[in-house]
């Protein structure tokens, strides 16, 4: 697709004698331990698959898929017998990597490559190293260097949050970012389906919400036809169908799908449809502006009603433990000038706004934890106690995830000057328009999760890290890739590298081999880091 535009990094291999490449080993996100051997093996259209069981035969299969995407080789399945033992062997062995959870045992000998892992999940990203070991090099024959890769993850939360509530994007479209993720060996897609501009998911006993809050009128010619002078409005919203496909296919690479409903802030497009759960009373339009808005849940009891019918349609469509709840940038106002608000707090005897939100939060947690399920939510959960089982999304920088760990509570990091996608990625006048300050790769993949104020103790509560595409300013689905990618290859190798792995100036060196792969799967990277680095 972006092939030849020159500017980027030359490639990692080169070719060899007998129509032959090569490949130097350019691996992404690094391996926690790669040990070279002697010799090489070559693969080939002849090269013999094989897997006993039908949860190798699944990994083999992705496999293959792999191969024939960036390499053009279909390998085809042993047929058993003498074949056994030949080629490439996908296993499931319970002695591997059994006390490091997704890990696995890579083997590449001159007589033959072995994949094993104590489950599916582990023999997965086994497969995921190999296909990149090949795809290292371009062609329908590769030499690989002989090794031993033993693997597992940094991190067990290894996220990516996409805002399907200002733009959205179409079920093909969030499918290939979940492809995209697996190949990057990530695990955990947060998908923000409510904010003030529009409200996506299909919940049937609320039609409002599919009518009204799932649509908004763009400002001048967008919404407006400019020949008819009709109204053209942004509508959108995911089906139950839909989002029970994309939870499958998340489960089918191995990613959790987490949920967010933002409250009690960023509920506009609600509120615009059902009025009596805001704080005023009063009936907003769906909102077409970027920023921080007014509009809160009130506290009554037929508010929670509706959250919690709306929390038990979440529940059944999403199998994610973690359910995140929003929280963020809820400003006070309208509790402080909403009578019937007040009202309810000398009721329950709730000092300030502060306390008010905390005790909404907790009332919150309290029904998920009813459900089996653990509350998440944005830092600002902090503010006026959190709740004894909550786990927060550090995003105003490091500070709250310190604070929550110190308190004991479980903290994935998401600091929006070093992980915000929506973040320009460099000053070129190329650059699509984004917020107006950088995170560049480099930004992101010197990001380090673990905060070293805390103690080892402490440290077991950073349960990982992610980055975050807010899509004000990406309107389709090329803008949004330009956002993710290069930057989710830093991402991943922070995600999962150990910490005394990561070089940026050799990633660097393993870039043009990933940037090769994402041509094979059509995905349209930025350019403007390869501006700079030029
Ligand atoms: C802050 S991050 C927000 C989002 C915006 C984003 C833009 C967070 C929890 N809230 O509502 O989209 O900044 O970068």
């Amino acid at each position: 697709l972006l092939a030849g535009c020159g500017r980027e990094p030359g490639p990692a291999a080169a070719p060899g004698t007998q129509g032959e490449t090569t490949a130097r080993p350019a691996l992404i996100p690094a391996p926690a331990s790669l040990q070279p051997r002697d010799g090489s093996f070559r693969f080939d259209a002849s090269t013999r698959l094989s897997a006993d069981g039908e949860a190798a035969q699944r990994v083999a299969a992705q496999f293959a898929a792999l191969v024939a995407t960036t390499n053009g080789i279909e390998p085809a399945p042993a047929g058993g017998g003498q074949d056994a033992g030949t080629g490439i062997v996908f296993a499931i062995d319970p002695a591997v990597s059994a006390d490091a959870p997704e890990g696995y045992l890579l083997e590449v000998a001159p007589e033959g490559v072995r994949v094993a892992a104590s489950d599916e999940r582990g023999l997965f990203y086994g497969a995921v190293t190999l296909w990149q070991l090949l795809s290292s090099a371009q062609g329908q024959a590769v030499r690989i260097p002989a090794l031993r890769i033993e693997d597992a993850p940094r991190f067990g939360w290894r996220g990516l949050m996409l805002d399907s509530a200002r733009h959205f994007q179409s079920v093909d479209e969030i499918k290939q970012l979940l492809d995209a993720m697996a190949r990057h060996k990530l695990n955990t897609f947060h998908w923000h389906l409510g904010d003030d501009q529009g409200w996506r998911i299909e919940i049937p006993k609320y039609p409002k919400l599919m009518e009204v809050a799932a649509c908004r009128i763009p400002a001048g010619e967008a919404g407006t036809d400019p020949a008819t002078g009709e109204t053209r409005p942004y509508c959108g919203y995911y089906t139950q169908a839909q989002i029970r496909d994309i939870v499958a296919y998340a489960a089918q690479r191995h990613i959790t799908v987490v949920p967010e409903f933002d409250m009690p802030g960023h509920v506009q497009a609600v509120v615009a449809a059902y009025p009596q759960y805001g704080s005023l009373g009063d009936t907003p339009p769906v909102s077409n502006e970027w920023g921080v808005h007014q509009y809160l849940f009130n506290v009554e009891e037929e508010t929670f009603v509706f959250i919690e019918d709306v929390l038990d349609e979440i529940v059944a469509l999403f199998p994610s433990t973690y359910i995140h709840i929003g929280g963020d940038e809820a400003v006070k106002d309208q509790w402080q000038q909403s009578p019937i608000v007040q009202a309810r707090m000398k009721e329950l005897g709730i000092a300030d706004e502060t306390a008010l939100q905390s005790w909404f939060i907790k009332r919150l947690e309290t029904y998920l934890e009813g459900k089996g399920r653990r509350l998440l939510g944005w830092d600002e959960i902090l503010d006026g106690g959190l709740p004894p089982r909550a786990t927060v999304m550090s995003w105003r920088g490091t500070e709250g995830g310190i604070t929550a760990a110190q308190a004991g509570h479980d903290v994935v990091m998401t600091p929006w000057d070093k992980l915000y996608l929506d973040y320009l990625q460099t000053m070129s006048p190329n650059e699509p328009p984004g917020r107006p300050t950088q995170v560049t790769l480099q930004t992101v993949y010197d990001f380090e999760p673990v905060p070293e104020v805390l103690t080892a103790a402490q440290r077991k509560h950073i349960l990982g890290v992610q980055a975050n595409v807010w899509t004000e300013h990406m309107r389709t689905w090329p803008r949004v890739q330009h956002a993710l990618f290069p930057r989710v290859a830093a991402l991943a190798e922070s995600a999962w590298s150990p910490a005394g792995r990561k070089d940026y100036a050799d990633f660097l060196t393993r870039l043009p081999a990933q940037l090769a792969r994402y041509r094979a799967f059509g995905i349209a990277y930025a350019q403007t880091p390869f501006e700079v680095l030029a």
